[in-house]
């Protein structure tokens, strides 16, 4: 049987502690480009985000803001949701651990593991991180510049000695090597992937999965004086969101397992280790794959608060454009790599990329349809062999990008897409239409047709990365609904002659220094 054209891509639940800044936004930006590729795609598709709201590092922040936990998460979880809007995130369900039905799911979780024997009572006595809401083993430890000691991600760890739940994961080492094996997709890309292989054959150890000291999490089922460890219930959320525990649900049977976890890396471990081990534990399926990108900088700078270089999505979109910052973010850095935001690699985009390529492109050739052919789509004649390589290029290139996203190559994907816009341009040099106005006027309609046809083919590809700039695109070329999908991607698709356009308008503006402005 085919396998059912659904697509399930999570993000990460972002903690609360704290506004939301660019690598949020960032990571539920390639998973939006990815859910509305999909979608076009003809795919049934569940995109999920959400916030991790429990653990000791947001009950910290709550106390320091001196409101009670839920009120707290009340608030900072609002500003997840303004900017899922802001960015014009597609996201089908938003979901928060403090929940019900959350709740529900991870003592349901709790209690298959224990059914199972996977978990036992001992005690745990050792280093935590709250900032990472993580264990760490001495031998992983160095001291701070403070004297204080430090976790391999810079956050302060401190002594816990307390009464605690076990997961057995010292016992899952081997399986999880098999699973990595005989799902090499499984972990993206390549070089994290060997980097979990390599700390999973160092061997594993038991994980402390229940806390007593404070309180703000998930009761552990059958035993109120722990609450579960944060990570344990933040994981689950991914099951939660299609009908966890009803297993036996629509939703449940067609979307897990998940086709995508995207995350960062710095919780690829929790992602690639934990997750699939505590899944095959309880006897559910593992998701079928974990994207780990790469970290941001601030103009060649670590990003943190403390360094006041936090940079704030809203006040990129305010500064640059909603979608000029959504193609920046795609398209500067190799999905994957780290990568450093600058004002002057935004511009550089925004100016040549946008403004020059794509933005002058469109509307260059509609001007000229709007002013040569009675504001309507041009009649063609036969066409050329340098008619039919454009056409190609063009029609080709919805393959290579299928191909590219699904291996979340998001910058190759539009590299592919500017590789159509740089052929077009050389095309509309070369046929030079604005001569044959008046030598060979039959011949012009039929270059100004071949390039409308390619600003519909770039228009449809843009959707999923710029979907305002793209709609406006293809509102110019008055395309009906049904028809922005890759599904009428083709030729049997064409624009018909005579369809009356509108004055066509630049959807993409050139940014200009507000003092060279004035
Ligand atoms: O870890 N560059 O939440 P979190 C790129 N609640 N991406 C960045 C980034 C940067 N400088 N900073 C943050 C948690 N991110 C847990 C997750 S999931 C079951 C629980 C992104 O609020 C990146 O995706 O600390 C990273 O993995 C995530 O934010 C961490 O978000």
């Amino acid at each position: 049987m085919a396998e059912a054209k659904r697509y399930y891509v999570t993000t990460p639940i972002y903690y609360v502690n704290d506004a939301p800044h660019i690598g949020h936004a960032y990571t539920t930006l390639a998973c939006d480009a990815l859910a509305r590729f999909m979608r076009l795609d003809g795919y049934d598709v569940h995109f999920l985000t959400g916030t991790d709201e429990h653990g000791q590092k947001v009950e910290k922040s709550a106390k320091a803001a001196g409101v009670d936990p839920q009120a707290f998460t009340d608030k900072v979880s609002q500003n997840f949701r303004d900017l899922a809007k802001a960015m014009n995130y597609s996201n089908d369900d938003f979901i928060r651990t403090t929940e019900e039905r959350h709740k529900k799911a991870c003592q349901e979780i709790w209690r298959r593991l224990k059914d199972r024997g996977e978990i036992y009572l001992g005690s745990y006595a050792g280093w935590y991180a709250v900032r990472d809401e993580a264990y760490y083993g001495e031998d992983e430890l160095t001291v701070g510049p403070n004297g204080k000691k430090i976790a391999p991600s810079g956050a302060e760890v401190e002594w816990v000695e307390e009464p605690s739940y076990f997961f057995k994961l010292s016992e899952w080492g081997d399986k999880l090597l098999a699973f990595y094996e005989a799902n090499p997709d499984f972990i993206a890309p390549e070089s994290r992937r060997n980097e979990v292989i390599s700390f999973v054959k160092s061997g594993l150890k038991d994980l402390s999965i229940s806390r007593t000291t404070f309180n703000w999490g998930v009761q552990v089922p059958d035993d109120p004086d722990h609450i579960m460890y944060v990570w344990l219930d933040a994981l689950t959320n991914y099951l939660t969101a299609v009908g966890f525990p009803d297993d036996q649900s629509a939703m449940y049977r067609k979307f897990w397992p998940a086709d995508l976890h995207m995350v960062g890396k710095d919780i690829l471990r929790f992602h690639a280790i934990y997750w699939p081990a505590f899944l095959m534990a309880a006897g559910l399926e593992p998701p079928r794959r974990v994207f780990a990108h790469g970290w941001w900088t601030n103009e060649g700078q670590k990003i943190s608060k403390s360094l006041g270089n936090v940079i704030a999505p809203l006040h990129l979109v305010e500064k640059y454009g909603l979608d000029q910052t959504r193609y920046f973010l795609l398209r500067e850095i190799p999905f994957g790599n780290d990568g450093d935001f600058s004002h002057r690699a935004m511009v550089q985009r925004m100016n040549s990329d946008l403004a020059n390529g794509i933005g002058n492109l469109a509307q260059r050739s509609l001007s000229m349809i709007n002013k040569n052919c009675n504001a309507s789509v041009p009649q063609p004649g036969a066409f050329s062999e340098a008619d039919e390589r454009l056409i190609g290029t063009a029609e080709e290139a919805l393959p290579k990008v299928r191909g590219f996203i699904r291996e979340q190559a998001f910058h190759k994907a539009l590299e592919t897409i500017w590789q159509v816009i740089g052929e077009a341009d050389r095309y509309v040099d070369e046929q030079a239409p604005w001569a044959l106005r008046k030598t060979d006027p039959d011949r012009m309609n039929t270059v100004l047709y071949v390039l409308a046809e390619t600003i519909r083919r770039l228009g449809l590809l843009l959707q999923p990365f710029m979907p305002q700039s793209a709609e406006r695109l293809l509102d110019q070329l008055v395309l009906p609904a049904e028809a922005r999908v890759f599904a009428a991607y083709g030729r049997d698709h064409a624009l018909k002659p005579g369809t009356a356009l509108p004055k066509p308008e630049g959807v993409f503006p050139r940014f200009v220094e507000p003092e060279a402005a004035s």
